[in-house]
């Protein structure tokens, strides 16, 4: 529709070299024995055997089964990863893990994911472990971006709509026939990688792209949806956490943005929107968490760029985007609102709104192999993305939270290997949520009540 297509791309080389130097190198030199060395290097190697020491990991915390339980376990300030049965899996840090030990949690450190020795042994009876080369960086996502653009000029257009805190371009792509125009078509939005660990999101991007792209013409209904739909497909949301989180040559299990907190750095952009921001005890107040909300609703650069595109969307008052998905790893789950309530149905979203979620979130389910619920059926979370793109935007909002099923596959570093098989594994998914766009409530046999026009 009417936004100018600005495709601004004058983020230089240098910037980007100034920015990837600037951030500590965590994995080349190995401590020099003490005493040796210069002052410099022998603080160099103190730094790095501190980062060890406080770097993040995955521990196993026993004996927590019900969501009740779990919120309890995030009020610690620990971002859960994943849910078993009778436990959970969490991402901490040393004086994290004191933290829950002197709460009375029991917990065990997991087999760390990534390192050369495991790359290459492929030990724990895990898989082997990813390196960041594996995943498309920042810059060569933007450069596939690039290319799609060039290759498909009639389908798709670039969009920066904004910048990141550290100035990094935020890019949508529009992918629609006619993508010039700004038809009357109904719109759907997917927004990845807006937590910085989760690169597998930005590869569900380049697929998605070059699989509408290349289909177009061939598969009838790839054809008809780029025929009736826009589609605005936002690689990566959180531009400077994916540059953190993988440029030094390392993995760094890093989740939030890059945006100064007090004594600490980033915000966790999914405790960062604003309807109930903070509400709920699904985030917290302190700078050094991993769940940090900010120091008020939508405080962070990323949370608002991607805010003011959503309202940029409306036309003439009718918000034009109707369904969306946030691409997140892991676990193989289908998410949709509210997390900051454990209800199903709450002011603003009644029983019909919550039985078209569930309907097209089992049928996306189905042919994916995700389990779909309702995402507070895990624990709470307030300010998240979906909460407010339901409440505030009228738009059928969910989370994807992508392979593996478990911390074993991998975790958030799942091996380069699975990336073709893992994105594809969501192309029916995608046709699915394009073909209800026009009409959510058409799912449980309400079109004619909702969608009457
Ligand atoms: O906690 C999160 O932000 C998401 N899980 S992750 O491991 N990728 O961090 C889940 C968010 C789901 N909550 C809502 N959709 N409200
Ligand atoms: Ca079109
Ligand atoms: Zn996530």
């Amino acid at each position: 529709m009417r936004l100018n297509r600005t495709g601004r791309r004058t983020t230089s080389a240098a910037v980007l070299l100034a920015l990837a130097l600037a951030v500590p190198l965590g994995t080349q030199a190995t401590a020099s024995p003490a005493g040796s060395g210069t002052a410099a290097e022998r603080q160099a190697a103190a730094g790095q055997q501190a980062d060890r020491q406080y770097a993040d990991r995955q521990y196993e915390i026993s004996g927590v089964t019900t969501a009740v339980q779990r919120t309890e376990v995030t009020r610690l300030g620990t971002a859960i990863d994943e849910v078993r049965e009778r436990s959970v899996v969490v991402t901490a840090d040393a004086a994290e893990a004191a933290r829950l030990r002197a709460h009375g949690y029991r917990i065990t450190a997991l087999p760390a994911p990534s390192g050369p020795d495991a790359r290459q042994q492929g030990e724990d009876g895990g898989v082997r472990a990813a390196a960041p080369s594996d995943y498309h960086s920042y810059a060569e996502t933007m450069a596939a971006v690039d290319r799609y653009v060039r290759q498909y000029p009639n389908l798709m257009s670039k969009h920066v709509i904004g910048r990141s805190y550290q100035g990094r371009d935020i890019v949508a792509v529009k992918v629609s026939a006619n993508v010039r125009a700004d038809e009357n078509e109904p719109e759907v939005m997917f927004t990845h990688n807006i937590h910085a660990r989760e690169h597998l999101t930005a590869e569900m991007a380049i697929y998605a792209l070059g699989e509408l792209g290349s289909q177009y013409g061939r598969d009838q209904r790839v054809t008809r949806m780029l025929d009736s739909r826009e589609l605005w497909v936002l690689p990566v949301l959180n531009p400077d956490g994916k540059v953190y989180d993988m440029d030094s040559g390392q993995f760094r299990m890093w989740r939030k943005n890059r945006q100064p907190a007090s004594w600490a750095t980033g915000t966790d952009l999914n405790r960062n929107f604003p309807y109930k921001w903070g509400c709920c005890g699904g985030s917290s107040g302190s700078p050094s968490s991993d769940t940090y909300r900010g120091t008020g609703p939508a405080s962070a650069t990323e949370t608002r760029v991607l805010l003011d595109f959503v309202r940029s969307r409306v036309v003439g008052g009718q918000q034009q985007i109707t369904a969306h998905i946030d691409w997140h790893t892991y676990s193989e789950l289908i998410l949709w609102p509210f997390g900051y309530t454990y209800n199903d149905t709450a002011p603003g979203l009644n029983q019909d709104a919550r039985n078209a979620f569930a309907a097209v979130g089992t049928q996306m389910a189905r042919s994916n192999g995700y389990t779909p619920q309702q995402s507070s059926d895990l624990y709470i979370t307030d300010g998240s993305i979906n909460d407010t793109m339901w409440a505030d935007h009228g738009i059928f909002s969910y989370t994807f939270e992508m392979y593996p099923r478990s911390s074993s596959g991998g975790g958030f570093y799942p091996p380069g290997s699975v990336i073709p098989r893992e994105t594809a594994r969501n192309r029916e998914a995608m046709l699915i949520l394009l073909e209800n766009a026009d009409c959510m409530y058409r799912s449980i046999g309400k079109a004619g009540q909702y969608c009457s026009a």
